[in-house]
């Protein structure tokens, strides 16, 4: 009888393990589903993943400091100071919750007090995800004196939960390879991981987030800690820009269990930076929390301006009058956040517009009023914009006849393609003579289209928008594309659905990226919100053996083809050459490493990456000397960097 009970027990803890595995099994049939692709934003994504679970940790109060490690085969540890996950038994599995925790799909945050646990999209999947994906994972757990340990093998447990060691702290500790079979690349890029992270930093005040990166023989390290939170964010995105007034406006309130925080300053140039939150998530198509504050905004300068007799009549500031020179960040963290839209980005939920705008409409009004000097540049800025409008406006219709969008003549750096359905047509803009000629000859003519640009970085931080539209380096980029600028681009008239930045990875490279990231994050913002733009990645070596030629696009992939074509024979002689720029590829070099779409990388620009090239353009082409000298300081071995 007692051999029966026994046998069905195993019976049952066998299912409850399959389930476990067939779970994760479906992560790893289809990791897109999951951690949104496969390619280098799914492998940050893992990081992510991680850090969102010591992040809940601070959010709930126990935790101060979140060290991420990227160390040697890019192996990520990602260490905090909490409470250590649970390791008690959880009654519903039987198992230890610290196992529940990487093997059962969505348990992370399960237990515990409830805290703001964000729901849909791709956030919050959980441990167990990483675990799926990684090739093998190690969990370390400090508490009540000892270390617990457990370690997997692409989600099948290797070693059960058990005591290795002593401890005086409490903690979590997790290791993790992530799965070569199921990414594209695993070679993790610390820019993306530092942005990313500082974000967090930035959105947590008070929170330490330490990023290390131990690869190679150069060890960096970034730590990451602002007590100022957001308004620390609001300077450091304003760097380099000249600021109207002193000190950050620093909004918040609540209502139940809803807190809403807004920072603005700003500065003496012509387009507005706003980033927005909903627990700690970028909300990248804005949502019911910026609809609030722009509205609020508005409306509380028109009336101060009225008060106070700036406005006369029926004059009255527009929003984008009201957001011109603006830098604001907002951040609400609430119980259940509903995402929408196309990429899941836009918050959805209601309350959330009207604690945003008359949290906003309340304290900047008293603002105003407690601060009539900074009130008063304010609004000055607002009434210059709504003149200056009016005066683009003008200049913009000018452009539009002289350039003959109208009539859809192309400028004469411009060799077009055959192929007239947009979605199936790329341009590359090419930087400098020499490339862009290798391009011509190179592409395939049938959807390829290539445009020349060269020479030096227009000011656009500084030129008024007329001057702007008028410029002769980027007229022809906006006759070429045919969608017009500024309020009256219209996406559907874009000639190309792919628009691709070829660029070297030296000076010249990076300011031609730079300056075209910028204009198109500020005169034509739903190319990148759409994804259309990219920047070509060219190789970097070429390695010959005979007759055979093959190229590397990193050292990494080098190493690895260099060893492939030796093969057996370790006598044999590999030749490596590093290719200087785009200009010495010909073209039928050029088109099969960089251009054919079957054998070519692209990366896609994000709005993270147009608002990063952003701010280096304010740094570089600002006022101030000490940010462009660290700048070129801290770029000067590897400009590429400029790209992130
Ligand atoms: F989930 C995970 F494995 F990805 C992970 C979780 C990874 C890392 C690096 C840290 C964490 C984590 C989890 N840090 N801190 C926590 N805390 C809890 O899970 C925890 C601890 C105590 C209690 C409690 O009610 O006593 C509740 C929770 C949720």
């Amino acid at each position: 009888m007692s051999e029966e009970k026994n046998i069905m027990q195993e019976d049952q803890y066998g299912g409850a393990q399959i389930q476990v595995l067939e779970g994760l099994e479906a992560v790893r049939k289809r990791p897109g589903m999951y951690i949104g692709s496969t390619s280098a934003s799914g492998l940050h994504h893992l990081v992510y993943e991680i850090v969102d679970n010591s992040i809940d940790e601070a959010l709930a109060g126990f935790c101060t400091e979140i060290t991420v490690t990227i160390g040697e085969g890019d192996i990520i540890t990602v260490l905090d100071n909490g409470r250590g996950i649970p390791v008690d038994i959880q009654p519903q599995t039987g198992r230890p919750a610290l196992e529940v925790v990487f093997t059962v799909l969505h348990a992370g945050g399960k237990f515990g007090g409830g805290g703001y646990k964000v729901s849909g999209g791709l956030h919050g999947v959980g441990a167990s995800v990483v675990n799926a994906l990684s090739e093998w994972l190690q969990v370390r757990v400090h508490k009540e004196g000892v270390i617990y340990e457990m370690k997997f093998a692409r989600g099948a447990i290797t070693q059960e939960m058990k005591i290795v060691g002593k401890t005086e702290h409490t903690g979590t500790e997790v290791t993790f390879k992530p799965d070569a079979e199921m990414f594209d690349t695993t070679v993790y890029d610390y820019e993306t991981l530092h942005t990313r992270l500082r974000e967090k930093a930035f959105l947590n005040a008070g929170l330490r987030i330490v990023l290390r990166d131990v690869r190679g023989d150069e060890v960096r390290e970034d730590e990451m800690c602002y007590d100022g939170g957001i308004r620390e964010f609001v300077r450091w995105l304003s760097e380099g820009k000249s600021p109207l007034h002193d000190e950050v406006i620093y909004l918040q309130g609540k209502k139940d269990d809803d807190v809403a925080e807004v920072a603005l300053l700003y500065n003496d140039n012509y387009n507005e930076t706003m980033m927005s939150f909903a627990n700690d998530i970028n909300t990248t198509e804005g949502g019911m929390h910026e609809a609030g504050f722009k509205a609020a905004l508005t409306k509380v300068l028109n009336a101060y301006g009225i008060k106070t007799g700036a406005i006369k009549g029926d004059d009255r500031v527009s929003g984008e009058d009201c957001r011109e020179g603006l830098v604001a960040v907002i951040s609400v963290k609430l119980p259940e956040p509903q995402f929408e839209g196309q990429t899941k980005t836009k918050l959805g939920n209601a309350r959330m517009r009207t604690l945003v705008e008359s949290m906003v409409s309340t304290k900047l009004a008293e603002y105003l009023d407690e601060n009539p000097a900074v009130a008063k540049i304010i609004l000055e800025k607002a009434l210059l914009a709504s003149r200056a409008r009016e005066m683009a406006r003008k200049a913009r219709e000018s452009v539009r006849n002289k350039s003959g969008l109208e009539s859809g003549s192309m400028p004469d750096k411009l060799k077009d393609c055959n192929e007239r359905d947009p979605a199936l047509c790329e341009i590359y803009i090419v930087e400098g003579d020499s490339a862009a000629g290798s391009a011509n000859q190179g592409r395939d003519s049938r959807f390829q289209a290539v445009l020349a640009m060269w020479g030096k970085m227009l000011n656009v931080e500084k030129a008024r928008p007329d001057r702007v539209y008028n410029n002769d380096k980027l007229n022809p980029v906006i006759m070429a594309l045919g969608a017009g600028i500024g309020e009256e681009f219209n996406l559907e008239k874009l000639r190309y659905h792919k628009i691709i930045i070829m660029a070297d990875a030296d000076v010249d490279g990076s300011h031609i990226r730079t300056l075209l990231l910028t204009f198109f994050f500020r005169f034509m913002r739903p190319l990148i919100e759409n994804g259309y733009v990219y920047s070509a990645v060219p190789p970097l070596y070429k390695l010959t053996r005979g007759k055979t030629e093959r190229v590397a696009y990193s050292d990494e992939e080098r190493d690895r083809i260099s060893a492939e074509m030796r093969g057996d024979d370790p006598n044999r002689k590999i030749e490596i050459s590093r290719f200087k720029g785009l200009g010495e590829m010909n073209k039928e070099e050029l088109w099969e490493t960089t251009m054919n779409p079957e054998t070519r990388t692209l990366r896609r620009i994000t709005l993270g990456d147009a608002i990063a090239a952003d701010r280096t353009f304010s740094l570089l082409m600002g006022e101030e000397v000490e940010p462009r000298r660290a700048w070129i300081e801290e770029n000067a071995h590897s400009v590429s960097n400029l790209d992130i």
